[in-house]
């Protein structure tokens, strides 16, 4: 199908039924939900709904997959390959992917491009480790010999949020696979689109039936489904803390399986009066707009030295004034729609906390144009740490700007949140970034950038920010179990 009478629009939906066992399904039930366009409001198309039984379907291909037939059998360097044959499809149908991520999340198509550069290495990076992957010989006491295997974890369940609905489930999927897991992956009910044409990827790639297998569906349902199956050797998650507890909760209450989570965040972004101030706006304006602000690392509290204080809020409002919203398939734009109406309502809302807590808005606050879910980039300042929209995560377009006096001071008020996902500092005072780096309690901490992503480098969260670490060897060692062998020599 091709939607959309504007040819820059035109985008080929690829499938919307369920995979399972490398088969395109129906739903056990079958229901089907529609997944709308953000930037007008409008239905693209209707997709099968899994939930339960669909879980207990793919689990067990998963399981018949995992224990064995080809995929058990193959050599670790045959899974290497396929990963890479899989990033050469990505890379070969890199643009109509990118239209597909634009039209179901709403995110400006340069920003979908950057977003499929990234799935595109995490999957190489990954299919490099393939072979990789090994243990050690281990000196114990006594006429033994004593080694580690490195296995597969067994069958995994992965539930991916729709802020990067590609890259998310390359994160996911990459290290599993590369280490010999079988998946079964939920997508968000707001973006299932692209994760399905990836499916029909990993078919091609040669993948064999059953090791990957992607359901559509919602949380209560069929995500629930697979935090607390029995069947399900480990459970990752990216998404809200709120429902952080909740996995962990169903994985303790079901089989213990293992969790890795990677949560919400309140992220301090701490700007000194030293710093190339023009680049640190820039930087600090990106930390929060990217991906109209959906974005788990976003930085959200914006702390700035006073002695620069003014001339920073002045341009940064001038900054966000600047800001182009609109059409996300337009070259110009960069800022789309929110996801969907819920995130909108949420945003709004906050926006009218902020104002009721005595924040002072500097610009923004409204709704752009009367279809789709836009909202203006928006600058509070004289934020308080004890104001709502210092504490939670508004995840949208909307920047709080609070005032520090010196390094100390800061890094206690960095630290007092529930969230450790990620910290920024700006400063030429390599004391001070060291002072940051090593004091604020976050998984990643940028000095003079922000959004360094790198397939290479782990990311996850302190506190409740999340448990476990993606990306990198750190992110390849929770996809697997340690086995000690000993041997009576
Ligand atoms: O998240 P949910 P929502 C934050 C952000 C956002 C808020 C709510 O602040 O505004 O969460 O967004 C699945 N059992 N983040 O409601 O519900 C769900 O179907 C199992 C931060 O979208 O956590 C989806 O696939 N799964 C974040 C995924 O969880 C369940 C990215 C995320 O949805 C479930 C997204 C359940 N009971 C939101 N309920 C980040 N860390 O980047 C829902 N899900």
């Amino acid at each position: 199908m091709v939607t959309a009478s504007r040819p820059e629009q035109q985008v080929k939906i690829g499938p919307t039924k369920l995979l399972i066992n490398n088969e395109w399904v129906e739903s056990v039930s079958g229901k089907r939900f529609e997944t709308i366009n953000p930037a007008t409001g409008e239905v693209i198309c209707d997709v099968a709904e899994a939930d339960a039984a669909d879980v207990d379907k793919a689990v067990a291909a998963a399981r018949q997959a995992f224990n064995r037939g080809e995929w058990r059998q193959m050599s670790a360097s045959r899974r290497g390959e396929l990963l890479y044959k899989l990033a050469d499809l990505i890379e070969h149908n890199l643009d109509e992917l990118a239209r597909l991520e634009t039209l179901d999340n709403g995110k400006p198509l340069h920003d979908s491009r950057g977003d499929i550069e990234l799935v595109i290495a995490c999957y190489r990076y990954f299919a490099g480790w393939a072979d990789k992957v090994h243990g050690k010989t281990i000196p114990i006491n006594g006429p033994y010999f004593c080694y580690t295997r490195h296995e597969p974890v067994g069958v995994v369940g992965q539930i991916i949020p729709w802020n990067f609905p590609l890259l998310m489930q390359a994160w996911k999927l990459s290290p599993a696979l590369a280490t010999g897991n079988t998946v079964v992956m939920k997508t968000a009910e707001q973006t299932p689109l692209s994760a399905l044409r990836i499916g029909e990827l990993i078919i091609e790639a040669g993948f064999p039936p059953g090791v990957v297998n992607i359901l559509s569906g919602y949380g209560p349902t069929a995500g629930a489904a697979i935090a607390r199956h029995m069947d399900i050797d480990k459970v990752a998650f990216t998404g809200s803390t709120e429902v952080g507890h909740l996995i962990m909760e169903a994985a303790a209450k079901s089989n213990l399986k293992r969790v890795t989570l990677e949560l919400g965040g309140k992220s301090p972004n701490i700007v000194f009066a030293d710093a190339d101030l023009d680049k640190a706006i820039e930087g600090a304006h990106d930390a929060l707009f990217f991906n109209q602000g959906q974005c788990c690392v976003a930085g959200s509290r914006l702390f700035v030295e006073e002695r620069c204080y003014d001339e920073f809020v002045a341009k940064s409002v001038e900054r966000a004034k600047n800001r182009v919203v609109g059409d996300p398939f337009d070259p110009k734009t960069e800022q789309g729609p929110q996801v969907d109406k819920d995130q909108f309502d949420k945003v709004m809302g906050y926006i009218e906390v902020g104002m009721r807590e005595g924040a002072q808005m500097l610009c923004g606050g409204n709704r752009v144009g009367d279809k789709g879910f836009f909202i203006e980039p928006t600058v509070f300042t004289d934020v308080r740490d004890d104001m709502k929209i210092a504490q939670e995560e508004i995840f949208g377009p909307v920047m709080s700007i609070i005032k520090f006096k010196d390094v100390d001071e800061v890094i206690q008020r960095a630290n007092s949140t529930m969230y450790g996902l990620a910290a920024g500092v700006w400063t030429k005072d390599i004391t001070k970034a060291h002072a940051i780096a090593n004091n604020v309690r976050a998984g990643t901490v940028w000095v003079n950038c922000f959004d360094v992503f790198d397939a290479a480098a782990p990311f996850g969260g302190f506190k409740q920010s999340g448990i476990g670490r993606e990306l990198g060897e750190y992110g390849l060692q929770q996809y697997t179990e340690v086995k000690t062998v000993t041997i009576k020599l």
